[in-house]
This record gives C-alpha cells, structure tokens and sequence, in this order.
C-alpha cells in the first residue's frame, strides 16, 4: 500500500518523457503519497495524459507549465507550491523510468530521521550504462569534492535525492542559475556551502534502451558546456568560501 505523508511529497519534473512516464507515475504512486508531476511544456501530449490520469487519483497532481523552462525552473515550481500546502521536504525523482520506485520509502524514512540534511542518491549503474556517462560523472564529483572541502557529497549529478524544501527553494530564488541541466549538481554544492548535510544512500539506476522506451534529452556537448561553465562559477564561489569552508573544517562541523 502507499504511504501517506503530508510532510514528504514525490516530486517529478517532467519533459517529454515519451510512453515510460505512466509507467514510472505509477510506481511511484504504488509507494507514495502525494506525487506531483511538473510537466515541463511537454510536447509529446503525456501532460494531457497525466492531467486525464490525475483527475481520477486525488494522490496524484500534474502542474502544467505552458513552455519548456529547464529541470530546475520545474522543480522549482513545484517547491513553491508544496512550500504553500505546507510540505517541508520533497523526494525528486526522474520521469523517464531510470530511479528506483522502491527506494522512495528509504529514502523518505532517512530524511525524517535527519530532517535537516539532504539525501542523495548514489547510482548504482547496471551493465546498460553508457561508459560515457559514468566517466562524465567522475569527473563532475572531483569538482564537486573539491568545490565544498569533502563535505560528503557521494554523488553530484543523481537526481534521485529528499531535499528540505525551504533550503532548496531559497538558495534557487536567490541564484540565477540552476535552472536547467546544471540543477542537480549545483544544488547539492551550494546547499553544502550553506552547512546542510549530506546523507548517501545507494539506489540502482536504469538506462533503458530506446526500444524499450528509454529516452533523455542530455545533449552531450550542450550539457557539458553547461557543467563546465556551472563548475567554473562553483570553483569562484568556493575560493571565496574557502576561509569559512577551512574554519568549518577545523571545528570538525
Ligand atoms: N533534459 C531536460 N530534462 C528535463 C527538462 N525539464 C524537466 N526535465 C526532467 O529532468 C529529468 C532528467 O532529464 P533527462 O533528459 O532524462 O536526463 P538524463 O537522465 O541525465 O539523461 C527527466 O525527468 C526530465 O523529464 C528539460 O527542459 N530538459
Ligand atoms: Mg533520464
């Protein structure tokens, strides 16, 4: 049965996720309550579907946003309108079918425990993972190491990951940035800048193939141009920290 919270919302930014995304509401329907769909100016007419299958699962909200804003301007959006309805943290997972439905109950069961932190999911990656993006990822979790001091960041780029909502939303109000496909690993620095602390925990994560329905829209030049810039601006931001970064270390915070 699902469990019911009105503290813990599953939050899944959504665009153009083809066929995979009823599976994936589904699933996570079957462990949570409330999930939230943000659909991000999709195109491929799974909001209109969504929205259809809301109307008869009151545990269950689309929220349309008329045009393709980024990862990060969706989820930002449903923050500020779980924020309203009094939610505290919200779980984000993927819509294309790649995050383990069965790990939102851990996950969510690790964020009561520490309400405070953020828990972040560590892939485990399956033989169907692209060599490219395993390397890619490597290179993003040195920055990211190095960028917070080794605050504990076990993985910089999962979007499988509970987030204190007020946290995230005021650092994204505050920052220009973080809107597209460089949300994940910026949020996760940043809110370390601002002491919140890290939990890991391991969850699998699939890459469907195409006949099986996989899709993503990672660019792979765009988006790492995208990193690459995101990491430049991280680097900045961490030598102007580093005397508080340093100070933090040494009182063993
Ligand atoms: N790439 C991308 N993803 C978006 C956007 N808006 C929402 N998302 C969601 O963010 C998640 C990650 O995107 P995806 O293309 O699957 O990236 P990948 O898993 O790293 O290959 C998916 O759930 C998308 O549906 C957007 O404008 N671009
Ligand atoms: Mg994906």
């Amino acid at each position: 049965m699902s469990e019911t919270a009105s503290t813990h919302l599953v939050l899944i930014p959504s665009f153009n996720p083809g066929e995979k995304v009823f599976e994936t509401v589904a699933e996570a329907r079957g462990q949570w309550t409330p999930v939230w769909v943000v659909v991000d100016g999709s195109t491929d007419g799974t909001g209109e579907r969504l929205a259809a299958m809301a109307e008869h699962d009151p545990g269950l909200r689309v929220i349309t946003l008329p045009h393709n804003q980024g990862k990060g301007a969706a989820v930002l959006a449903g923050l500020e309108a779980a924020a309203l309805e009094g939610f505290t943290h919200a779980l984000l997972m993927d819509s294309d079918g790649q995050h383990p439905a069965e790990r939102i109950r851990p996950f969510m069961t690790a964020s009561r425990e520490h309400p405070p932190a953020m828990i972040l999911g560590v892939p485990i990656f399956g033989a169907d993972a692209p060599l490219i993006r395993v390397r890619g990822r490597r290179i993003s979790n040195w920055w990211a190491n190095l960028e917070t001091l080794g605050a504990g960041i076990g993985d910089s780029l999962y979007g499988f990951r509970v987030y204190p909502i007020e946290a995230l939303r005021d650092l994204m109000r505050q920052a220009r940035w973080m809107r597209r496909f460089d949300f994940d690993p910026e949020a996760v620095v940043r809110l370390a800048w601002r002491g919140v602390p890290a939990v890991n925990l391991p969850a699998s994560v699939r890459y469907p193939s195409a006949e099986e329905g996989g899709v993503s829209h990672f660019d792979y030049l765009r988006d790492n141009v995208l990193l690459t810039w995101m990491h430049i601006r991280l680097v900045i931001g961490f030598v102007l920290r580093l005397p508080l970064l340093v100070a933090r270390r040494m009182g063993g915070r």
